[in-house]
C-alpha cells in the first residue's frame, strides 16, 4: 500500500474531497428537495397554483450567487492545488525519464541510467518526460501525478517521498498493445543507499554488465529470454542457431554469431527474422561500441552461464558447516577435489565405489540418504526445497573445486 504522506497526493486528495463532497452535497439537497415538493405540492391536492408570485429578486440573488461562490471556490482551491503540482520546490534532484516502446528508461546527472527510478527519500525529485517514439504517460498513482510524455518536447512532474519504498510507475496511454507492459517501479531509498547506489558504478551492481544494457536500453521491452516470441525474437538459446531471415527481400538461411547481431542492433532493417514486423528500432549512437561488445557477448555467452550464483548458495545453504573446501574433514567429506574423485558409497546396504559426477552430485544433495559416503553417518539434510536451476549451480561449483 502506498502512503498518502506526500505532498502532491495530499494536494490532490484534499482538492479531490472538497469537489466531491460539495457534489454529493448538493446532489442530496437537490434531490431531497425535488422529492420534498414533488409530492407536496402533488396535483391531486392542489389542482389550481396556490401562489400568485412572479418572481423574488432575493431567491434569484441567492441562486445565482451561491453556485457561482461554490463554483470559484472549486477553481481557487483546485488552481492553488494544480499550481502545487507545477512549482517545483528549489533544490530538487533532477532525473529524466525517457518512454519508448516499450520501457521507461531514466537517466540521472552523472551518467547513471537505470529502468527503474532510484530516489532519496525527503528531497523533491523533479522528472524530466520525453519521449522516443510515440506518445507515453507517466503514471504514479501513489504520488497522485500523471503527465503525458511527448516526442520532441520536454515535460515534468515532481514528487517527494518522505518514506523509503517501492511505488508503483505505469504508462497510462492505452492506445495500442505494449504501453500496459511499461511497467517500473520507483525504488525510494534512504539518503545514504542512495548515495551509494549512484556513486556506484555499473560493474558492481553484481549483474552483467550486458544484461544491464540490455535493460537500460530497454531491448527486455519486446525481447524476453524466456523463449517466448511475443513481439520480438526471444534471446534465449541464441548462439548458432540457424535462422531464416530476408535480406534485402531475399530469403536466407545463416547462423548466428556476432557479426549477425552487430548488424540485427546497428540496423535491424538489413536482415529481418522470419514472420516478425520490422519495429526494432535501430541504434546507433546511443550504444557505444564498448557497450555493443558486452550486449553481443551477453548474447552469446551470458545466460548460458547459470545467473545464480552457486558458491553463494553453498554458503547460504549451511553446507559449509559440515564440508570444507580445503581438504580437512568436517562432519561431511571436503568438497576439495570432489569433482575428480571416487566416492565409496553404502546403497542399500551395498558397497559400490562411484565416480563423482554431476548425476552423483545431483542425487547426494536432493536425496542424500540413497547413498552413503562411507565412514560417515548418514546425518546430511535433504535439500530438496531448492529448485532445479540452484541445484545444478550448486553441482557446477562444486565439479570446480
Ligand atoms: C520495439 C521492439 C524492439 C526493441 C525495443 C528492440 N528490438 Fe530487437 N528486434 C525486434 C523485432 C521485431 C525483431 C525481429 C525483426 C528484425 O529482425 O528486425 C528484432 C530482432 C533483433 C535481433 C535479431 C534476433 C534474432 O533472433 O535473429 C537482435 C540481435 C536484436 N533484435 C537485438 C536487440 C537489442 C540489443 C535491442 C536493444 C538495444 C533491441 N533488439 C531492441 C524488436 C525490438
Ligand atoms: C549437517 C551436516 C551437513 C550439511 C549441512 C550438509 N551436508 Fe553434505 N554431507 C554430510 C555428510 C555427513 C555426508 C556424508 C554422508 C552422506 O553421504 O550422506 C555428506 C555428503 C555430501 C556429498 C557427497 C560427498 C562425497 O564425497 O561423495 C555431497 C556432494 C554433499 N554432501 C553436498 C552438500 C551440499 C551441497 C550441502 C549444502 C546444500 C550439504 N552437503 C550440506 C553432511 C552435511
Ligand atoms: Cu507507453
Amino acid at each position: 500500500m502506498n502512503p498518502l504522506t506526500n505532498p502532491t497526493a495530499q494536494g490532490v486528495d484534499a482538492v479531490l474531497i472538497y469537489i466531491f463532497g460539495v457534489s454529493l452535497l448538493l446532489l442530496l439537497g437537490i434531490t431531497v428537495a425535488t422529492i420534498y415538493f414533488v409530492i407536496k405540492y402533488r396535483r391531486s391536492k392542489y389542482p389550481e397554483p396556490t401562489s400568485e408570485a412572479h418572481g423574488s429578486l432575493w431567491l434569484e440573488a441567492v441562486w445565482t450567487l451561491l453556485p457561482t461562490l461554490i463554483v470559484l471556490t472549486m477553481f481557487w482551491y483546485g488552481w492553488t492545488h494544480y499550481l502545487g503540482l507545477r512549482d517545483v520546490p528549489a533544490g530538487a534532484f533532477e532525473v529524466k525519464a525517457n518512454g519508448r516502446m516499450w520501457s521507461w528508461q531514466f537517466q540521472y546527472e552523472n551518467g547513471r541510467t537505470s529502468n527503474k527510478l532510484y530516489v532519496p527519500t525527503g528531497k523533491p525529485i523533479k522528472v524530466k518526460l520525453t519521449s522516443s517514439d510515440v506518445i507515453h504517460s507517466f503514471f504514479m498513482p501513489g504520488f497522485r501525478i500523471k503527465r503525458d510524455a511527448v516526442p520532441g518536447m520536454e515535460s515534468y512532474v515532481w514528487f517527494q517521498a518522505p518514506e523509503t519504498g517501492s511505488y508503483d510507475i505505469f504508462c497510462a496511454e492505452y492506445c495500442g498493445t505494449g504501453h500496459a507492459d511499461m511497467i517500473t517501479t520507483a525504488e525510494v531509498l534512504s539518503a545514504e543507499d542512495f548515495e551509494r547506489w549512484y556513486e556506484k558504478s555499473a560493474a558492481a551492481t553484481g549483474v552483467a554488465r550486458g544484461r544491464e544494457l540490455l535493460e537500460e536500453h530497454g531491448c527486455l521491452g519486446c525481447h524476453s529470454f524466456d523463449g517466448s516470441n511475443s513481439i520480438a525474437p526471444t534471446f534465449g538459446k541464441l548462439k548458432g542457431l540457424e535462422r531464416e531471415i530476408s535480406h534485402e527481400g531475399l530469403e536466407q538461411k545463416i547462423i548466428v554469431d556476432a557479426e549477425y547481431l552487430r548488424r540485427a542492433i546497428r540496423a535491424p532493417g538489413a536482415d529481418l527474422v522470419e514472420d516478425f514486423p520490422p519495429i526494432m528500432p535501430a541504434y546507433g549512437d546511443e550504444i557505444s561500441e564498448t557497450d555493443l561488445d558486452e550486449i553481443i557477448n551477453y548474447l552469446l555467452e551470458g545466460e548460458s552461464k547459470p545467473l545464480i550464483d552457486g558458491n553463494k548458495l553453498i554458503e547460504e545453504n549451511g553446507c559449509l558447516g559440515c564440508h570444507s573446501t580445503d581438504g580437512s574433514k568436517l562432519i561431511g567429506p571436503s568438497f576439495k577435489g570432489l569433482g575428480g574423485r571416487s566416492s565409496e558409497v553404502k546403497r542399500d546396504g551395498q558397497e559400490l565405489k562411484l565416480k563423482v559426477g554431476a548425476d552423483y552430485l545431483r542425487r547426494a544433495i536432493r536425496n542424500p540418504g540413497h547413498e552413503i559416503v562411507a565412514d560417515y553417518p548418514a546425518i546430511m539434510p535433504a535439500y530438496d526445497h531448492l529448485s532445479d536451476e540452484e541445484i545444478e549451480a550448486i553441482v557446477e561449483e562444486l565439479l570446480k573445486k
